[in-house]
This record gives structure tokens, sequence and C-alpha cells, in this order.
């Protein structure tokens, strides 16, 4: 049996939303309300991965819920909750610990890039964080999930979760009532668009990262119009100016990241950016990315301000949103006791 269509992602609340969040993940999210039952996790429990500060957790939730409202979603037509107050993806994360092999989690890049040089001194929830991030989504049984190019692995490895489980437990899956002998959909990643992979200001080798010490190398959707004008006449250039045509990229990480972001912000191909581009210093062209950036984002910063300034109307949203995430997590939740043999009474 085909299964229903249905959207499920999340970002983490380990600071400020910025740029590449928003170019990356959030405007696809926000277009696929239209067409989509969808479902946006503030994922909280990741955060912790990344150690702990539970003030500033606190914080972080509310500001990035606020972010998700002022960017567009609209948490009437969408489901918008933080993870942990759902328990369904914190037991289906520990039956995927059970199905997933070391041998896995072993080629996780992303894990290798957090834990550094010191691999023993990371914890075991950054390590387990691809087979939490696989119960996110399949406790849903969601079937789209619209993410960056960074997290492209990750749910690789959540498609080969769902695989391993649906055959591993076909015998019990048939027996619960699933004709087909399949439980979970094996969902496909949304990686669209014109940005999805947005670099460091400060080094195009590196992605722009919430978690990145120096502030200058991203936008934040918080700062304002001088802040967002100063850090992008700060990014790194070269000495050349814009190139006339892409392969005079080559080489040039950071002038073809610059150009990128113009084309997403103003919605244009990066040919048609060079087109009106080509020949000129970086000079001119940072004060018109400026002026894009400011205008796209600035209306999105003031609004998550003005809903900040109320928190317990956030919280409403994400109790709302929490109570109805529960509603599809729970039964899922509990055909998965049966099939694996957990007792409930
Ligand atoms: N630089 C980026 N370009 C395009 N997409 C990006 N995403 C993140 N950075 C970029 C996408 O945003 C979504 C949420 O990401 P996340 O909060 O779960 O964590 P992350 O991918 O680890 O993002 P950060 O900013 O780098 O956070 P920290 O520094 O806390 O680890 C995802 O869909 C991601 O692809």
């Amino acid at each position: 049996m085909p299964f229903k269509p249905r959207v499920f992602s999340g970002m983490q609340p380990t600071g400020n939303l910025h740029l590449g969040n928003y170019l990356g993940a959030l405007t696809r999210w926000v277009e696929m309300q239209s067409t989509h039952e969808c479902i946006y996790c503030i994922v909280d429990m990741h955060a912790l991965t990344q150690g702990f500060d539970p003030d500033g957790l606190r914080q972080a939730t509310r500001d990035v819920t606020a972010a998700y409202l002022a960017a567009g979603l609209d948490a009437k037509k969408s489901i918008i909750f933080n993870q942990s107050q759902v328990s369904a993806h914190a037991e289906l994360g520990w039956v995927f610990n059970c199905v997933a092999r070391l041998g896995w989690l072993d080629r996780m890049t992303q894990f290798k890039e957090k834990a550094g040089k010191d691999r023993e001194a990371a914890s075991v929830g950054l390590y387990a964080y691809p087979t939490l991030m696989a119960a996110d989504i399949l406790v849903y049984r969601a079937t789209h999930v619209p993410v960056g190019e960074d997290q492209k692995q990750h749910l690789e490895l959540s498609r080969d979760i769902a695989q391993k489980f649906n055959n591993d437990f076909k015998k019990e899956i048939l027996a619960a009532g699933f004709a087909d002998g399949i439980f979970f959909p094996q969902p496909d990643p949304v990686i669209t668009g014109p940005a999805t992979r947005v670099m460091s200001l400060r080094d195009g080798t590196k992605k722009m990262s919430k978690s990145d010490p120096s502030d200058l190398s991203r936008i934040n959707l918080t700062d304002d119009a001088d802040t967002i004008a100063k850090k992008i006449q700060k990014a790194k250039t070269d000495a050349d100016g814009i190139p006339s045509e892409k392969k005079g990229f080559e080489g040039r990480a950071e002038a073809e990241n610059l150009v990128g972001i113009y084309a997403a912000l103003t919605d244009i191909t990066v040919e048609s950016v060079l087109k009106d581009f080509g020949g000129q210093q970086f000079s001119a062209f940072k004060k018109a990315l400026a002026e894009v950036a400011t205008d796209k984002l600035g209306k999105i910063g003031g609004e998550a301000q003005r809903l900040m300034a109320d928190p317990a109307e956030i919280d409403k949203v994400l109790a709302d949103g929490s109570a109805r995430a529960r509603a599809i997590a729970k039964p899922v939740m509990d055909h998965v006791k049966d099939i694996v043999g957990l007792l409930r009474s």
C-alpha cells in the first residue's frame, strides 16, 4: 500500500537560525505547506548532543519557533512542536539504536567533523544522533524530508534503518495486518533549490553554521540592517572582480558563494547575476547584496522579535503542535512495540 505523502523536518535550537538554514531548508518548508501535510519540529533533544545549557536551550527553543513562524510557517496548517514533548521520538530512537549497525554510524561524516580530534570525549548522544533523526522522521511514517545538502548522508541512513526494520520483522509486520509486509516508508530527501549549501562568509570551504565561533561567518535571521551590511562588507573575497561566466568561479569558493546567495535571495539564476554584475568589483556587488539581504531578512527578523516578546503565546503554539504530533506518533509507536515484542497494557 503506498504511504500517504507526509513531510517532516526539523532544526536544532543550538543558536540563531541563519541564512543557510533559511535558504537550504526553511524556504522549501514554507512552500511545501501548500502541497503537503507538514510536521516541523524544533529538535531540542538533538541540541543536548552539543552540551548542556538549560536556560539557553529553553530560550533557543522559543527563538527558533519564532523564526519558523516569522519565516512563514503557519501553525494552523502545519504541526509545529518541540521534539521532547513527544516521547515516542526517544522510544523509537532506542529501538533504532538496536536496528542500526555500528559500522553504519562509523561512516557518518558529521560525527567526525563535530567530534573533531578528540573522538573519545564526544558524547554517545552525538554518535547516535542519526538514529534519533531516523526516529523523528519515521515515527510519523513521513515520506518527504526537505533538508540542506549536509543532511543527505543522515537521510540515507534513515532509509537503511527503515529497510532493515521492514526486512527483520517481515513476519511480525504481516501478522500485525500490514498486507504488503512493509511498515516504514523509505523517506525521500528533498534537497532542491538554488542554495542547498550556503558557505561561511569567512571561509568558502566551510558551511555556514550556527556553531561557528565567528558571528561574522553567518547572517542570522535576527540581524538588523546595519549588521547584515557590515557582515557582507567584511565577507572574504579575492582581488579579482565578479566573473562573467560560471567557469570564472574555479578556485574561488567565496566569490561563488556570494553570487549564489544573491541569486537565491532574488530568485534568479546565477547566470543572470553574472550577466548583470560580471566585470564589476566586489565593493559594488556587496552593496547590492546587502540591500537584497536586508530587504528579505529584515522583515523576518522584525517579526521574530515581535513574537519573542510573548513567550506564553509561543509555548501555546508548541503545546498545540505537540498534542497533534502525539496523536500521530502514539499509534505508530504502539505498532512498533507489538512488532518487536514490547508488552504494553
Ligand atoms: N549552510 C547551510 N546551507 C544550507 N542548508 C543548511 N542547513 C544548515 N546549514 C546549512 C540546513 O538547515 C537545517 C537545520 O539544520 P540543523 O539546525 O539541524 O543543524 P545543522 O545542519 O548542523 O546546522 P548548523 O547551522 O550547522 O547547526 P550547528 O552548528 O548547531 O550544527 C537542515 O536541513 C540543514 O541541512
